[in-house]
C-alpha cells in the first residue's frame, strides 16, 4: 500500500485571483463548507501552508466515495452564467486529487475539474482556474452537483465557486441547451443565501435530513470488558459480521473466489475504547499458510491474512486531536503466524495474536488510534474502513492457491469503503464538526455533520465546550427527535456572542 503524507498536500504555492468586476456571485471556501451537501464521502477543510499570506484561511475538500457533493448557489437573475473555480492543482497521485464533473439538473457542464497534472515529473501544487462551462441558471439558486468522473483520484479541493453574467450573443449553440431549473423551495433559497461574516443570529439553528439507510455503516459498540489480545474470543460474545460469498455483490467482492466456506469464510466482531480499536475474528481456513520462518515480513497477501484498511478523516487526522502528519490510509496485515513465532509488528501501541482452531484460526487485535493519526477516539467518530480476508493454499493445484474477499467494499471498488461509526450507550451517534478551528469573538459557531441512528433517539441538547474534554460553557436545547434508523446529515450555527476566541468542541448529547 503506498503512503502519502496528508503534509504534502499542504506543500502548495497559494496565488491569489483577481475577481472579475461582473462577477455576480461568489462562494468562498467557507460558504462552500457550510453549503455543500455530499451524498456520500465527505468535507473539510484544508489549511494552506503557514508561510501563505493574503490567500484563503483554507480551501474547502470533498473526499468522495462516489455519490455526488451539491450546493445551493443563490442566482440574482435568470440567465446565462459562466461558472468557474479556484481549485488546486497538483501531482498525480493514486487516491488523491482526482477528475469531477459538473451537472445541475438534467445539465452537464462542459468543463471539468482535473485536479491532477503528470507533466514535467512532480510539478509543483498551485492553484488555478477552472472553467465548468456556461448554462442558463434560474433564480433565486440552483443545485449544482460536483461528481467524479474516474481517474482514479478521489479528492476535490476549491478555493471558490464563481458566476459570471453571459450576454446572449457569442454563446455556442451547445451552451444554450444548458438550463437549469431553480432549486426546490423558496425556504430552502433563503437557507442558501450567503451569510456576510460575522453575523449573529439569536437563535441556535440545527437541521437535519436523512441522506440514505446504515447499509454503509458498521456501528462499533464500546467495549464492555477490555479483551485480552491473547486469540482466545472468551470475552466477545456474538462476532456480527460476516464475511462469506453472501457479502457479494451488495457489500463487497471475492477475487478470486473461495471454493465454499470451508476454504474461506469469517465471523468477525470490533469494538472500542479511547485508545484502541478492537477487532475479533474467527476464520475458516482449509489450508493455514503462515510465511515462510526465514523471511522478513512482507505484504500479508504472501500469506493467510485480514488486512485491516482504514482511511483517514480529515477533520480528525488533521483536527485538534491530530498526532501530525498522517498517511491518506493506513493498513494493518494481522496475519496468520506459526505457534512459537511472533507475529508480524504493527506499530506503535498495536498488537494481535492468533491460535489454531479445528477449522482454520482465531485472531484478536487491538489497533491504537494514535497509529490512525488521532487521539483519543471519541463517541461519533467515524471512518472508512475495510477488511480483506486473504486465503494462501500453497498445496492446491494452480489457480486455487490464492483467493480473498474484500468485505465493506462497493462493489468491484477497493478505494470507496463503508464507514465505522463508534456508538455510546445510545442508539444515534454523529459529529459536528466546526467551520473554523478558531471562533472569532461575537461570532456564531457554524458546523456540519452527520449523524448515524440504529433506533429512534432524541438530540436533547448540543453543548460547546473547549476544546480538549472540558467543561461546556454554552449548550442549546434542541429536543430533535430522529425517528428512522439511517445516516443524516446536519448543519447550522449556535450564537455565541460572550464567548472569548478560542478552539471550542460541540458535543452532542442524547436521550
Ligand atoms: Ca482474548
Ligand atoms: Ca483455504
Ligand atoms: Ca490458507
Amino acid at each position: 500500500m503506498r503512503e502519502l503524507l496528508f503534509a504534502g498536500l499542504f506543500a502548495l504555492t497559494l496565488t491569489t485571483s483577481a475577481l472579475a468586476a461582473d462577477t455576480a456571485v461568489k462562494l468562498t471556501a467557507d460558504d462552500l463548507l457550510r453549503l455543500a451537501r455530499p451524498s456520500a464521502g465527505e468535507c473539510y477543510a484544508v489549511k494552506p501552508p503557514a508561510n501563505v499570506t493574503g490567500g484563503p484561511e483554507h480551501l474547502f475538500a470533498w473526499r468522495s466515495d462516489g455519490g455526488a457533493a451539491s450546493v445551493r448557489v443563490p442566482v440574482p437573475a435568470d440567465g446565462y452564467y459562466a461558472v468557474s473555480s479556484l481549485g488546486l492543482w497538483g501531482p498525480w497521485a493514486e487516491g488523491r486529487l482526482g477528475r469531477f464533473v459538473m451537472t445541475g439538473g438534467d445539465a452537464k457542464f462542459p468543463g471539468a475539474y482535473q485536479g491532477w497534472y503528470g507533466t514535467p515529473p512532480d510539478p509543483p501544487y498551485r492553484l488555478r482556474d477552472f472553467n465548468w462551462g456556461v448554462a442558463y441558471l434560474t433564480a433565486p439558486a440552483v443545485d449544482l452537483s460536483f461528481e467524479p468522473a474516474g481517474g482514479g483520484g478521489r479528492l476535490l479541493v476549491l478555493a471558490d465557486l464563481k458566476l459570471q453574467p453571459r450576454s446572449e450573443d457569442g454563446l455556442k449553440p451547445e451552451d444554450r441547451d444548458h438550463r437549469v431549473p431553480a432549486a426546490v423551495t423558496a425556504t430552502d433559497a433563503a437557507a442558501a443565501a450567503v451569510a456576510p461574516a460575522g453575523r449573529v443570529t439569536p437563535s441556535p439553528v440545527f437541521d437535519a435530513q436523512q441522506v440514505r439507510g446504515n447499509e454503509w455503516t458498521v456501528f462499533v459498540p464500546h467495549v464492555k470488558q477490555t479483551p485480552k489480545i491473547d486469540g482466545n474470543l472468551s470475552e466477545w460474545g456474538e462476532l456480527p459480521i460476516v464475511i462469506d460469498a453472501s457479502l457479494v455483490p451488495q457489500r463487497g467482492w471475492a477475487t478470486p473466489p473461495p471454493e465454499g466456506d470451508a476454504d474461506l469464510s469469517a465471523r468477525v466482531a470490533v469494538s472500542w475504547d479511547g485508545k484502541h480499536l478492537y477487532l475479533a475474528a474467527l476464520v475458516r481456513d482449509d489450508q493455514k499458510t503462515a510465511r515462510a520462518a526465514k523471511d522478513p515480513w512482507g505484504s500479508p497477501f504472501n500469506c493467510d491474512s485480514l488486512v485491516v484498511n482504514i482511511s483517514l478523516p480529515g477533520w480528525l487526522a488533521s483536527g485538534v486531536r491530530s498526532q501530525g502528519a498522517a498517511p491518506l490510509q493506513v493498513s494493518y496485515g494481522l496475519s496468520y503466524y506459526a505457534p512459537g513465532v511472533s507475529p508480524r509488528p504493527l506499530g506503535s501501541e498495536c498488537r494481535y495474536a492468533v491460535n489454531d482452531t479445528v477449522d482454520g484460526y482465531a485472531l484478536e487485535a487491538a489497533i491504537s488510534f494514535a497509529s490512525m493519526g488521532w487521539k483519543p477516539a471519541m463517541v461519533g467518530d467515524r471512518f472508512p474502513l475495510g477488511l480483506i480476508l486473504v486465503d494462501v493454499d500453497p498445496h492446491k493445484p494452480g489457480g486455487l492457491r490464492f483467493d480473498q474477499y474484500g468485505w465493506n467494499y462497493g462493489p468491484g471498488s477497493t478505494a470507496g469503503t463503508g464507514e465505522a461509526r463508534l456508538m455510546g450507550a445510545e442508539p444515534a451517534a454523529g459529529e459536528i464538526i466546526a467551520e473554523r478551528e478558531t471562533l472569532a469573538p461575537g461570532a456564531p459557531l457554524r458546523y456540519v455533520g452527520t449523524i448515524d441512528a440504529q433506533g429512534a433517539a432524541t438530540l436533547q441538547t448540543l453543548e460547546v465546550a473547549p476544546v480538549g474534554g472540558k467543561e461546556a460553557v454554552a449548550s442549546f436545547a434542541l429536543g430533535k427527535a430522529i425517528a428512522a434508523p439511517g445516516r443524516y446529515r446536519v448543519w447550522g450555527q449556535l450564537p455565541l456572542p460572550t464567548l472569548p476566541e478560542g478552539q471550542y468542541e460541540v458535543r452532542m448529547l442524547w436521550k
